[in-house]
């Protein structure tokens, strides 16, 4: 990853699933950092915008050069560059990027100020991502996104091997149903009772109800493209006749 606060990734990298990843070497990340491929005394990264206006833009040839010395580690490397003006980041980009990442490596890029040279990316840039529509302060923290989303897809990074697979936006495209766990009781409210009735193929059909009826009213966007079932889509139809009833009294 080319970056050029570095310290902002060595928490991320050494914390929680992430951080044993990196440990058992499943998942490694080199940090390279433009500004020690300067050569002037000011050790200078960036500079005024052509066509005038404020702020500034990171400079060619520093980030070149970092993006070279990241090639020639992984001269197959995927350059990916994090931008709003990037294609919108989804679940399917990920396994992809997931299996790039382990057969030629990537090669991220942290762009800070108000972008970077336009040049560096038609020459150096082969995929451009956004993870949303809002600006940051740096592309660092939508790399962290990138890295998070990529590595728990590697085999043996989550520890239980069903769950990246079951999540929200696994294979079926849904949004996850809801989890509890003890106090059965918090407050006011219970747990719902098919969970502790020991019925897994109730709890089972439960879930999925649940997890179709939120993505229905939260995003149904979602439900164009989701692998719905005969059974799932019966059930979408009777959450819409009780939604409709609902709506008439
Ligand atoms: C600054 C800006 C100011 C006014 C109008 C539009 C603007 N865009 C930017 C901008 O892109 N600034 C960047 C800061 C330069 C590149 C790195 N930065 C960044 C990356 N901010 N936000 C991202 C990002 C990356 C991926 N997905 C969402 C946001």
């Amino acid at each position: 990853m080319i970056t050029l606060f570095p310290e902002l990734l060595e928490s991320f990298l050494a914390a929680g699933v992430i951080g044993r990843a990196v440990k058992e070497n499943k998942v490694s990340v080199r940090l390279i950092n433009p500004r020690d491929f300067t050569s002037d005394k000011h050790r200078t990264v960036d500079d005024r915008p052509f066509g005038g206006g404020p702020g500034m833009v990171m400079k060619a040839e520093p980030l070149i050069a970092a993006i070279q010395a990241a090639k020639v580690a992984l001269p197959k490397a995927r350059t990916v560059y994090l931008s709003p003006q990037g294609a919108p980041l989804k679940q399917q980009m990920v396994r992809e990027l997931c299996e790039v990442f382990d057969t030629d490596g990537i090669v991220l890029i942290a762009g800070r100020y108000e972008g970077i040279d336009e040049r560096v990316i038609t020459e150096f840039v082969d995929t451009e991502i956004s993870i949303g529509d809002f600006v940051l302060s740096g592309g660092e923290v939508a790399a962290m996104v990138v890295i998070d989303a990529v590595s728990r897809l590697i085999p043996g990074v989550l520890g239980h091997p069903l769950s990246a697979a079951e999540d929200s936006f696994g294979e079926d495209g849904l949004l996850d149903h809801p989890h509890y766990t003890r106090p059965e009781v918090l407050g006011q409210n219970a747990v719902p009772a098919v969970l502790t009735s020991g019925d897994h193929e109730a709890i089972a059909r439960w879930r999925r109800k649940m997890a179709l009826a939120r993505t229905q009213e939260r995003r149904s966007d979602l439900l164009a493209k989701a692998r719905l079932t005969a059974a799932d889509k019966l059930v979408l139809k009777q959450l819409n006749e009780a939604q409709n009833r609902n709506k008439s009294e």
